[in-house]
């Protein structure tokens, strides 16, 4: 993903009209910036208010799951980091009443569901793919996490990290997903599992997870720290 694209608010607000609201000509780049970032905020509200927990992203037929997935990170596949199941644990962290870490081996053991959805890049592909895993509610419920916070955080190997809302942490699609395509999700899709989120654009779908925090504060995001909406449901 690059920075050449700056964000785009939704909702249909012209240059003029943020020009009039800013007070201020376009060339004062401050103030237009945190103009757009309260608009950001503004909408990530307004997002989150509209957003049920029973909307459902479609679902595809298998065949039309695409093999050969796209990779995407700020860095090139061979710099993908390579977790390996003897030294991995996933650390909980937060509101949870079990924090024991988990091996691969445990997470693995969980019961599992298949989604055949699309995965939507903010860079301007999309791709359907299957994703196979544990709904991330039932590990949730199973660990003792406190459901009444706010927030899930992921803390990633590669130094990626984002946060999503309770409810869509809640929402029956959001998956731990540990397979694409049936297979073990492949190191530079995010061994050994991403959380998976039709409802969410693709940035807000962490790879290689190394840790799961439950919080009242609203976790940071890579992407949004540099400039992305924070809720970007779509
Ligand atoms: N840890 C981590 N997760 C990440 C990213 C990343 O760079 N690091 N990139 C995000 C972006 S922008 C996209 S589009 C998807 C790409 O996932 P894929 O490689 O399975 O297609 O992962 C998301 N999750
Ligand atoms: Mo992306």
């Amino acid at each position: 993903m690059t920075l050449a694209r700056r964000p785009m608010l939704r909702g249909g607000l012209s240059l003029g009209a943020l020009t009039l609201l800013a007070g201020c000509d376009l060339s004062d780049h401050d103030s237009v910036q945190r103009v757009l970032a309260r608009f950001s905020q503004w909408n990530d509200k307004v997002q989150a208010a509209i957003f049920g927990r029973s909307r459902l992203a479609p679902e595809f037929p298998d065949a039309m799951a695409v093999k050969d997935f796209r990779y995407n990170a700020w860095y090139g596949p061979e710099k993908a980091p390579r977790l390996n199941s003897a030294d991995y644990r996933l650390q909980l962290a937060g509101r949870i009443d079990n924090k024991r870490p988990w091996t691969i081996d445990d997470l693995y053991a969980l019961p599992q569901v298949s989604q055949v959805t699309r995965h939507v890049c903010v860079e301007g592909w999309s791709m359907i793919g299957k994703w196979s895993g544990t709904p991330l509610r039932s590990f949730l419920e199973r660990i003792g996490a406190d459901t009444t916070a706010r927030y899930v955080g992921f803390e990633c190997a590669d130094g990626y990290y984002e946060g999503i809302d309770m409810p869509t942490a809640l929402h029956p699609q959001t998956l731990m997903a540990f397979r694409l395509s049936d297979e073990i999700l492949p190191q530079k899709y995010g061994y050994p599992f991403k959380i998976r989120i039709p409802t969410k654009l693709g940035f807000k779908n962490p790879k290689f997870v190394t840790a799961i925090y439950v919080t009242d504060k609203q976790p940071r995001g890579y992407w949004t720290d540099r400039g992305y909406n924070w809720f970007s449901g779509i």
